[in-house]
Parts: C-alpha cells; sequence; structure tokens
C-alpha cells in the first residue's frame, strides 16, 4: 500500500479562470461564484481581479443591444486535474441558474478555464488555453492586473497580446 506523507503538500497546478455574467444580479452572480470556487475541495483561490463592465460579444460581433456583461480574473490553484476543475466549474454554473442554449448566448454565469499550467491540448471539451482568450481584452485586462508579467501558454506574453488587440481595436 502507498500512503501519501501528509506532510508533503500534493503537487498543485496554477490555473486562470475567467468569469463572465450579462444577465441578472451580475455582480451578485460573480461574487457568489468566488465563494464557492473557495470552498470547492482541491481549489485554492488566490487572487481575485477587479470586475470590469463590457460590450456583449456574440458570433456576429461587439452587440451593443445585448446585456452587457461583467467579467473577472481569478487565479487560482488546483490539485484536481483538468476534466475534474471543468466539471467543478460547471457545477457552479449550473448552481446559478446557467442555461446551456445558443452558442455565445446571454447567461447568468460562465466560468472559463484559461490556463491550466502550461498545459496545450486540444480536446474538444476543453481546449487549453482557451483558444479564444488571446483576443478577448476582458479576458486580457483583469488578468494583467493581477499579474503583469502573464503568459499564455503557446502565444507568450499577454501584456504584448493586448498591445497587439489593441492596435487593431
Ligand atoms: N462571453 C462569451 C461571449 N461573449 N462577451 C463579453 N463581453 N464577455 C464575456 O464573458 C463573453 C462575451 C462566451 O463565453
Ligand atoms: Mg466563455
Ligand atoms: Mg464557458
Amino acid at each position: 500500500m502507498i500512503v501519501r506523507d501528509p506532510t508533503r503538500p500534493l503537487r498543485s497546478t496554477n490555473v486562470v479562470l475567467a468569469l463572465g455574467a450579462n444577465l441578472g444580479d451580475r455582480r451578485a452572480t460573480l461574487e457568489a461564484a468566488v465563494d464557492d470556487l473557495r470552498v470547492t475541495p482541491g481549489v485554492i483561490v488566490d487572487a481575485v481581479s477587479t470586475l470590469i463592465e463590457s460590450v456583449a460579444v456574440t458570433l456576429d460581433g461587439a452587440d451593443e443591444s445585448a446585456p452587457a456583461y461583467l467579467n473577472g480574473v481569478v487565479l487560482a490553484r488546483t490539485v484536481l486535474g483538468p476534466r475534474e476543475l471543468l466539471a467543478a466549474t460547471s457545477r457552479i454554473e449550473d448552481a446559478h441558474g446557467r442555461i446551456r442554449a445558443e452558442r455565445w448566448g446571454s447567461r447568468t454565469l460562465d466560468i472559463d478555464i484559461i490556463t491550466f499550467g502550461e498545459l496545450r491540448q486540444s480536446d474538444p471539451q476543453l481546449t487549453l488555453p482557451h483558444p479564444r482568450a488571446a483576443e478577448r481584452p476582458f479576458v486580457l485586462d483583469p488578468w494583467l492586473e493581477l499579474d503583469p508579467d502573464a503568459v499564455l501558454p503557446g502565444l507568450g506574453s499577454v501584456a504584448a497580446l493586448r498591445r497587439e488587440r489593441a492596435s487593431d481595436e
């Protein structure tokens, strides 16, 4: 039998989560979701960004007529695997009334895994890093607030990505 030395911490992975909401009491939902993450076994929340307002991006582009989003980023550590973390974030979304209707449709809560350590995978259930993170100021800006030296695995400096993005805005 293998007995884990209880004095040795389990290896944990640094993760970046992006939260968004554009229906209901957005701030209350996002704050409750962060509380839910804090009490998720195997997850330690290290930092929570300011929540920022952003125009809804839909499949047809920015939509000023759709309810605006409140977005934020959470830095955390986890001993869960990527799929287990995805299951945990999906449960939190469900607990806050998330209905999976149209793609990029309005929602009470969205929690996306942006990075999972250095992991790069194209699993259709969970592509890592998040395939659209680099194009989304509402992800990059709160992330940079918490970590100015942030790096998107495979794509490089988040600050540099943000500058590229700014030049075509
Ligand atoms: N999330 C989406 C689609 N569009 N737009 C904004 N502003 N913020 C989001 O978090 C967002 C979005 C799908 O996850
Ligand atoms: Mg999303
Ligand atoms: Mg999502």
